[in-house]
């Protein structure tokens, strides 16, 4: 099933829908799908490709960068998406890297020069928005989450959003990133077609939340030792294959141990209660895995003394390929380790100055320890300096001075090692759903 497609045919029928019950007529509607960027979806889906493509070898004119594609509203999230902040990709909005630099909150253990403002946690109205269908707004109020099933001892348990808050929080630091981040690098680098969002490297963020552990909760509402899977079902609206299937609300078994390790169930995000777009009034935090574990706009958690499935499980979140097990890969859980440039691909930066480089390197698996740069192509690496002392759930800022002498076109590679020593090869192993992108990304600029 290709993903992309669907959202945007569910965009298409969206947009209709509001209009129709607006009394818009045609040619407005038409206009509306237009100004949306519906109609013009191959055409964008083309600038991302040409934003992404490497310089062309061989001298080149300064020509300015392409374009970064129109924002349009994205039917479903209800924050404002303004185009210098993201780029909206169907359901979902991404997240600009090129503009990151300079905002955010919290200084993490940050280490840089006092006043860089390069802020540890992104700020919760710039952090990207990963939607199957539409941001449900829930009165918390009214709000209930219930635990039930098999692996729980007697009838199960109901909170309320105060009763959540009664119990004993906890703060945590921990990335959400979509499986699909870094996903159009498949084709734009490796030749390898993919369906799906074409997320460049912007389907991440970096957060504190605020919550209860949900091996707390899950006590208190009776589990037994029988108990194997907890599947968390979001109150969202139920989620259609291309095909029409009804395949249910959006819902992934996470396994008990991870369950009972270190999983959040947040009702705070960077200290503000959590904002609709994210889950409100509460959602699971899963730290160090695929964004699809933290299931947001909780509404209940099953818990269940046998192995649950779903199609976030089975069909999806899983790797299919000549170089995966036959009948797919187990259920996708860690992340792995990916850097990015706080700098627009395609920049122009000047010949014979220095430039200071910004970026990011991450991991689901540990902190990232080191990061090293390369600017001719990946021959010779430049280790940069580290503005965060490595901590796992979050990631390390990093930077690195850069005079090139020469105009003309090159490609910035970063490259980064996490504590248990993962790395990004020069490759990503191809997946039929183009998950797990984690090899090194060429970012062109021009120097003039
Ligand atoms: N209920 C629900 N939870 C969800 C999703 C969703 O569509 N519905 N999307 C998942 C995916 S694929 C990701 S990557 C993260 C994105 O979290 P964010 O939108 O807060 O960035 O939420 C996950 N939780
Ligand atoms: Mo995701």
């Amino acid at each position: 099933m290709d993903e992309y497609e669907y959202d945007r045919t569910r965009r298409r029928e969206w947009l209709a829908g509001r209009a129709r019950s607006a009394g818009v007529d045609r040619r407005t509607l038409l206009r509306m799908l237009a100004a949306a960027g519906v109609l013009a979806g191959p055409e964008l889906a083309a600038a991302d490709r040409a934003a992404a493509a490497p310089a062309p070898a061989g001298p080149a004119p300064a020509g300015p960068a392409a374009p970064a594609p129109a924002a349009g509203p994205v039917p479903g999230i209800v924050k404002p998406l303004p185009p210098e902040w993201f780029i909206p990709r169907g359901t979902n909005a991404e997240m600009r890297w090129d503009t990151l630099r300079g905002t955010g909150t919290g200084t993490g253990t940050g280490t840089g020069e006092a006043g860089d403002g390069t802020g540890f946690h992104t700020p919760v109205e710039r952090f990207f928005v990963r939607n199957h269908t539409s941001t449900p707004l829930i009165d918390p109020a009214t709000w209930r989450l219930t635990l039930h099933g098999s692996g729980l001892r007697g009838g199960g348990a109901e909170f309320t959003l105060a009763d959540l808050k009664r119990l004993p929080g906890t703060r945590i630091d921990a990335l959400i990133e979509c499986a699909g981040n870094g996903r159009s690098f498949y084709a734009t680098q490796q030749g390898q077609a993919v369906p799906g969002t074409p997320w460049q490297l912007g389907g991440v963020g970096s957060a504190a939340w605020r919550g209860v552990r949900l091996g707390d909760l899950l006590r208190r509402a009776g589990l037994t030792g029988a108990a194997v899977d907890v599947l968390p079902v979001g109150l969202d609206p139920e989620y259609h294959a291309a095909d029409g299937t009804d395949l249910g609300r959006v819902r992934r078994p996470l396994p008990i141990a991870k369950a009972l390790d270190d999983v959040l169930v947040a009702y705070e995000m960077n200290g503000h209660p959590l904002p609709a777009d994210h889950g409100a009034p509460a959602r699971l935090v899963v730290p160090g895995w695929v964004g699809i574990a933290s299931i947001k706009w909780l509404g209940s958690i099953e818990v269940a003394a046998e192995p649950l499935y779903s199609p976030w499980n089975t069909d999806f979140y899983r790797l299919f390929g000549p170089d995966h097990p036959a009948g797919g890969s187990a259920p996708l859980t860690g992340q792995v380790v990916k850097s990015a440039f706080e700098l627009a691909r395609g920049a122009v930066l000047p010949a014979g100055r220095r430039t200071r480089l910004h970026g990011r390197s991450w991991s689901g698996a540990a902190a990232v320890r080191e990061v090293e740069v390369s600017w001719d192509g990946g021959t010779c690496w430049h280790r940069a300096r580290l503005h965060d002392r490595p901590r796992s759930g979050g990631w390390t800022r990093w930077s690195l001075d850069w005079a090139p002498e020469a105009p003309g076109p090159y490609e910035l590679r970063a490259r980064a090692v996490d504590r248990r020593g993962n790395t990004q090869p020069r490759v990503a192993t191809f997946n039929r759903e183009g998950y797990l992108f984690g090899a090194v990304v060429a970012h062109p600029v021009t120097v003039a």
